[in-house]
């Protein structure tokens, strides 16, 4: 075994130790058709590559306190010619620390015999394994009445426990992070050099994705919102296809995935290299909204208090600018930034970029510990058509509303709250027109330490000046056009 599946081994004996002498089957991800014989890229699921290091798709691990087995495609010359290298039933023995390796063909047959003698399984229902697991537990019942063997009765969700393990990140795991923010932020460096009027938004993409391959990353983290303009009021904007005008903000939120580790970076800077007023005045209030969010990431805080912290400085300037209709204090009880700051400040970052871990533990917000990682992103974003806003004068408690969005779903849950805020009494508010179409969102990604918290990504410029001067440097790509 060499250091990688070492790793693996120790993340195995963390969770096995979690399910107290279970069995627990966990698969891997399957390729998904984009048409005909060529599949979208693939990328291995999270928690399976966590506990195995196995890239390849559609195979099955099976991990008891004394064995470890990977059920994997088996080497076929022909399919291999086709679609390119399979590690095999040796390999995952040799490489990957497998105990025991099967081909995954011989799911059913192996996996009955295994089961027999436990009496909880650790599996996740709904996913691509239900057909071959129920064929495999419909078969154990008549082997305990007959014969009397023990078979696994209770089935549990094992990816609570996963989620646990991945939210505390080890030092190798840290390493991963740090060098996907270097990466990252090389990237978005480049962008701001590169970016310029009459640019088409994918351009600028190009150039900045073209520094994540050059510095060792695969692929991104996630799709890349390059959106200017007005565009960059539209939160998960992906179509990337606008040409770029002189005066545009271009709102950029991309990042480069290390060794299956993704950091998550926006920066929002000038298309021509120099802000407006409107822009740099929306710009200094999210800016000091950002830096008051990461002041208050410290062991013991918890998300809440840095959205919070954040929220109590965005609404401050939301008032100063004249975009919302009262004070501080009625603007945060009745959360009416929300118009303008409608998605929370930041969530757990990891091997995916919205990582696993819940944000509650037994009904209350979860306490920071050293390890745990996650972004920082508050934003405005300010509307282009809407030139009147009615502000409803109804206080209400956010965490009841989210989890009423939770437990009822988004859409009846959205009819409740349109009920309730029809029968509040409400003010019209003229939004100022220099400030429509205007989408400023800061990103950055947090590491909390013994200390404090170390800030992964700061070496992309965020002050107004600095980035003033990164945009006028020359970038090492040709444009076209
Ligand atoms: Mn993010």
């Amino acid at each position: 075994m060499n250091s990688n599946s070492i790793l693996h081994a120790e993340r195995r004996r963390q969770f096995l130790e979690q399910i107290d002498s279970s069995v627990a089957v966990i698969p891997a991800a399957s390729e998904q058709t984009r048409n005909d014989d060529v599949e979208h890229e693939f990328r291995q699921d999270s928690d399976f590559f966590f506990l195995t290091g196995f890239a390849e798709p559609d195979a099955v691990a099976v991990l008891e306190p004394d064995r470890f087995t990977l059920f994997v495609r088996p080497r076929d010359r022909e399919m291999e010619t086709w679609n390119g290298y399979r590690v095999g039933v040796e390999g995952a023995k040799e490489r990957y620390g497998a105990d025991e390796a099967y081909s995954v063909d011989d799911l059913e047959s192996v996996l009955q015999d295994r089961l027999i003698g436990y009496s909880e399984l650790y599996f996740a229902w709904g996913g691509r394994l239900d057909g071959r697991m129920s064929a495999v537990l419909g078969k154990l019942p008549p082997l305990h009445e007959r014969f009397g063997y023990q078979v696994p009765f209770t089935i549990t969700d094992p990816t609570p426990i996963i989620a646990e393990l991945r939210l505390r990140k080890s030092p190798a795991e840290i390493d991963s992070l740090r060098k996907a923010s270097a990466i990252s932020a090389d990237g978005h460096i480049e962008a701001m050099r590169y970016a310029a009027p009459g640019q088409f938004e994918y351009q600028v993409q190009a150039a900045m994705e073209f520094v994540f391959r050059q510095n060792g990353s695969m692929r991104n983290g996630y799709p890349s919102i390059v959106a200017s303009g007005a565009n960059a009021t539209v939160l998960h904007y992906t179509e990337n296809d606008r040409q770029m005008e002189d005066g545009d903000l271009l709102l950029i939120d991309a990042a480069a995935e290390f060794g299956y580790f993704s950091a998550d970076i926006t920066r929002t800077f000038p298309v021509n290299g120099r802000f407006t007023g409107p822009q740099r005045a929306v710009y200094e209030v999210v800016l000091a909204a950002e830096k008051a969010g990461i002041a208050a990431a410290v062991p013991g805080a918890t998300m809440r208090g840095i959205h919070l912290a954040c929220t109590q400085i965005l609404t401050e300037g939301l008032v100063d600018l004249g975009l919302l209709p009262l004070g501080v204090d009625d603007s945060i009880g009745f959360h009416h930034y929300r118009e303008f700051f409608m998605h929370g400040t930041g969530h757990w970052l990891g091997m995916d970029v919205h990582d696993a871990g819940t944000h509650k533990v037994a009904g209350e917000h979860r306490n920071l510990e050293a390890g745990m990682t996650f972004t920082v992103e508050p934003g405005i974003y300010v509307r282009a058509d809407r030139e009147v806003t009615t502000f409803h004068l109804l206080e209400y408690d956010l965490d009841e509303w989210t989890e009423r969005r939770m437990t009822l779903g988004a859409k009846q849950a959205r009819s409740l709250e349109g009920a309730e805020l029809e029968k509040a009494e409400a003010v019209e508010h003229t939004i100022p027109a220099e400030f429509r179409g205007i989408g400023v969102r800061i990103e950055d990604d947090i590491l909390i330490t013994g200390a404090g918290n170390e800030n992964m990504t700061d070496s992309v410029p965020v002050e107004l000046d600095d980035v003033e001067a990164l945009c006028a440097e020359a970038s090492i790509l040709t444009r076209s056009g």
